[in-house]
């Protein structure tokens, strides 16, 4: 499929997908259309049993700096709840397969909300995450209020939000929001890096766990501790838990069919 807003590519030897936004006039500005597409192209991929991992990215000076402005301006409250853009960031929680962002530069607004709707984010020393709506007359709306307080806690959180003060990759790893900080030279290869250690894992293993990581989000601790076991023991019906746990004892690699 072609594509406007996106450059996708995939390394079919490393099971890795890499989608790239690609609307770099406007810093990636995320407009209805792009994200009509992203979702459209992470299902996508999500469904091909090729890909076992997901790397998004920007370029260099953006991730994303946002939602597109342009077409909020003038919108209506009507008009916001009959296109209901928010119905297509529940598709991209839904995805199964692990997501990383590999973010340099912006990442603001609906750019910062969309590196945290991944499932870990490699920055390059120049990014920057910022929730600024507040300096547009409004607030974040696709997450950023509840994922970036559970990920840095109310008080960062809070400044952050209520002054739109950005903060650089070193104080987002040290908060707890990025997974490593490389030179800009370097994130892509180290998102991809990431993204190919996961894919070597049992994918089926990797598809339960990520469920039950991202339940510690939903669930309260009993419930949670529930759901995890349950996704152990239903791993215990797969090939791989035997293949895996086999070639440890016969100490030989394992050799995963995804089953
Ligand atoms: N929307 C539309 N256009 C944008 C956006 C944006 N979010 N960000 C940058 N652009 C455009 C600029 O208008 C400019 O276009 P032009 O060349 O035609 O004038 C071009 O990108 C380059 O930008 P700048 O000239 O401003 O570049 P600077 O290096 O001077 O500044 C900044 C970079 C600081 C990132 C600046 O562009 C900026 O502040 N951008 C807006 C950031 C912002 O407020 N983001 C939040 C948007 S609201 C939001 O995300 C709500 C999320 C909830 C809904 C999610 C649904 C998708």
């Amino acid at each position: 499929m072609a594509y406007r807003f996106l450059l996708l590519e995939r390394f079919p030897d490393d099971g890795v997908a890499l989608v790239r936004l690609n609307r770099p006039e406007v810093l990636n500005a995320l407009s209805l259309e792009l994200m009509e597409e992203l979702v459209g192209a992470l299902e996508e991929l999500d469904a091909d049993p090729g890909v076992r991992a997901i790397v998004l990215t920007g370029n260099e000076r953006a991730f994303a700096a946002g939602a597109d402005i342009t077409q909020m301006a003038d919108a209506s409250v009507v008009r916001m709840v009959l296109v209901d853009q928010f119905q297509k960031w529940d598709r991209i929680k839904r995805i199964r397969k692990p997501l990383i962002a590999a973010v340099s530069g912006y990442a603001l607004g609906g750019g910062c909300e969309l590196a945290m709707s991944c499932d870990m984010i490699v920055a390059s020393e120049t990014a920057r995450f910022g929730q600024p709506e507040i300096n547009i007359g409004v607030m974040p709306g696709a997450g950023g209020t509840q994922r970036l307080t559970r990920a840095i806690g109310k008080a960062r959180a809070m400044e952050m939000v209520l002054t739109g003060r950005m903060i650089t990759a070193e104080e987002a790893r040290l908060a707890g929001l990025v997974n490593r900080v490389v030179p800009v030279e370097l994130y892509l290869d180290e998102a991809l890096k990431l993204a190919r250690e996961v894919a070597a894992r049992p994918p089926l293993a990797v598809r339960l766990a990520k469920e039950a990581v991202l339940k510690a989000f939903e669930l309260p601790l009993s419930a949670g501790l529930e759901f995890e076991r349950k996704n152990f023991y239903l791993l215990f019906a797969t090939e791989d838990q035997k293949e895996g746990m086999r070639a440890f004892l016969e100490k030989r690699p394992p050799v995963w069919k995804g089953q």
